[in-house]
């Protein structure tokens, strides 16, 4: 059995009540097929470990703060990743300062709560601190950036189950290679990956690095050209040696955008014939274009998540799913920058609804995780 197979005795753990006459009937220690019926209602978190996958949710200090959102939170997730707390601008109030107190409380909760972590995001165009332009300006680029990675991958060894070493450092109409025109780009070139992956590698040789971007989900050309310049990616850094174990695909998916199933199956596999693992990392579902009443919207929310998940969770490579957050009490989908609905209604893009309630899209997740094959 892996050792991400929950036992009998931790499913009776954490099943409701009311299911342990059923799982108790059975006699072996393995979650089998014919026992999935008795999960009924049981938690994304177990039933993904019962596939040898694991189930994750972004979650911040706020959320967190919500005892009742917390409590359903640790029931139903494997994994915590920290939304905002450990991006540079977090940790790097100035050039001399490192601020893990935030960064800190997410860990000690995860730990307390018997959740794994997976740290976010270690090189990013976005949530970049003032002072970081003149310190690149000041050619101090490639020491920064180790000193970085050092002292803050260094700081969770052994406590991580991955990191987001890269993020979203493609973007096709920027340069002949496809890499997004950053700082760490124009001040490094493309080495600033290697360095990245290198050091996060020397600073915590049992996490799983991961190279991490957005919109590689559906048909449209833009997808599918974004999907071959990220295999391009992947593969010149396998070939040269760079230690990248994982694509993660975000996954910030919209309702009404056609999934091509047969592309996303052979994106997987061409992911995992580079020798890579793949995680879902921040799946959540925008459905701007959706009208229709609420229950209608959350089917088409559901629908189009399932068919989004079923190939990448056929991929015996695809090693686990994180939403990007859990609830929509708290979603970046209706924060400061997203993009609003024409209706001005909220978006309801997470598995549970505002009161915590499973939506469809829960249950879409839930029977994608049931059906995956066996790791
Ligand atoms: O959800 C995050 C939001 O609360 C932050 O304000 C923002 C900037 O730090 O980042 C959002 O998360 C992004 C993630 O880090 C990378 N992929 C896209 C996510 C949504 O914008």
């Amino acid at each position: 059995m892996s050792p991400l197979a929950p036992t009998r005795r931790q499913l009776l753990a954490t099943a409701p009540a009311v299911l342990a006459p059923t799982l108790l009937a059975g006699a072996c220690t393995e979650l089998q097929r014919s026992d999935r019926s008795a999960l009924l209602g049981a938690t994304l978190r177990l039933r993904a470990e019962a596939r040898g996958l694991f189930f994750g949710a972004a979650a911040n200090r706020t959320s967190l703060a919500d005892r009742a959102f917390a409590a359903t939170y640790t029931a139903e997730v494997g994994v915590l990743v920290p939304e905002t707390e450990m991006k540079w601008r977090a940790l790097r109030p100035t050039e001399g300062a490192f601020t893990f107190g935030s960064a800190d409380a997410l860990m000690d909760f995860a730990a307390g709560a018997n959740l794994r972590a997976r740290g976010h995001t270690l090189v990013w165009h976005e949530a970049w601190p003032e002072w970081l332009d003149a310190a690149l300006s000041a050619g101090r680029a490639a020491a920064v950036l180790e000193q970085h990675i050092e002292r803050v991958v260094s700081r969770y060894r052994g406590r991580m189950h991955s990191w987001d070493v890269v993020n979203e450092a493609i973007r096709l109409q920027d340069s002949p290679g496809h890499l997004r025109q950053t700082p760490w780009l124009e001040a490094l070139g493309p080495r600033y990956l290697d360095i990245a992956f290198r050091t996060a590698r020397a600073a915590d040789p049992q996490a799983l690095l991961v190279y991490n971007d957005f919109g590689l989900d559906d048909a449209s050309p833009a997808d599918s050209a974004k999907r071959a310049a990220v295999l391009d990616l992947l593969s010149d850094l396998k070939a040269r040696g760079v230690p990248v174990d994982a694509l993660g695909t975000q996954a910030h998916l919209r309702a009404g955008q056609v999934i091509d199933q047969g592309a996303l199956a052979q994106f997987a596999r061409s992911v995992a014939q580079l020798g890579l693992k793949l995680i879902v990392t921040e799946l959540d579902v925008r459905d701007h274009g959706i009208s229709g009443t609420l229950e209608e919207r959350d089917r088409a929310i559901a629908d189009h998540a399932r068919r989004f998940l079923d190939p990448i969770l056929a991929e015996p490579a695809t090693i686990g799913v994180v939403t990007w957050g859990l609830s929509d009490r708290y979603s970046w989908l209706n924060g400061p920058r997203a993009e609003r609905r024409s209706d001005g209604q909220p978006q309801r893009g997470l598995p549970l609804a505002p009161d915590l309630a499973r939506k469809p899209l829960w249950g879409a997740i839930a029977r994608a995780l049931d059906d995956a094959p066996r790791r």
